[in-house]
């Protein structure tokens, strides 16, 4: 028997009270934006595509590694952008600063090149895709959150025919050193 391969990433949820504050400003955005629901509002570690079911453990053995060597760090979220740049704006997201976010992120990508994808790994919190190519999300925002960062989890992405479900399937405790200072 097969099984439908599992569309799989690894990310840190924003907490709920950073998710109704982003959730608010994005209520500004003219409708060619599409803003990320904010029950799925997070930042991506590592994107896995389609991982075979029966190797699933691989992948929760990574993640179980990954969140051994890093302890709790803060994290803080700074101005907004646009991927793939601000000229042909299609992606409106927010920039996150923390060093061990780019540990976890290797790791996991490092445990996993079998399926993450390659692509050098740009700290981000999407907030909004656009609808019709064209125009810019106009109204600047910027962004004075923090939070401490003390889990991650691994989320299964569903297609189907509307907007993408995410499931979390496990969460991932940080109990690690904690970061140098510097970090
Ligand atoms: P994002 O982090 O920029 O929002 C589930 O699809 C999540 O994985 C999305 O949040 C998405 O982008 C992120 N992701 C990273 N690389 C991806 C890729 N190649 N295809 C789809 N999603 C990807």
């Amino acid at each position: 028997m097969t099984t439908e391969p599992l569309r799989l990433f690894f990310a840190v949820p924003a907490p709920a009270a950073v998710r109704a504050d982003l959730a608010r400003a994005l209520g500004r955005l003219h409708r060619d934006w599409r803003p990320v629901q904010p029950h799925q509002m997070h930042l991506t570690l590592a994107f896995l595509g389609a991982v075979p079911a029966d190797r699933l453990a691989v992948v929760l053995a990574a993640g179980q590694q990954a969140a051994a060597r890093v302890g709790p760090f803060p994290l803080r979220l700074g101005d907004t952008d646009c991927f793939p740049n601000q000229q042909q704006p299609r992606v409106l997201y927010v920039q996150v600063a923390a060093p061990p976010l780019l540990r976890l992120a290797s790791d996991l990508q490092a445990a996993l090149a079998e399926w993450a994808d390659a692509k050098p790994f740009r700290p981000h919190l999407t907030l909004a895709r656009q609808r019709a190519a064209g125009r810019p999300p106009h109204h600047a925002m910027r962004f004075d959150h923090a939070w401490t960062v003390e889990s991650f989890d691994l989320i299964r992405s569903d297609l189907g025919h509307g907007r993408a479900e995410h499931t979390v399937l496990q969460t991932f405790r940080l109990t690690g050193p904690a970061p140098a200072p510097a970090d």
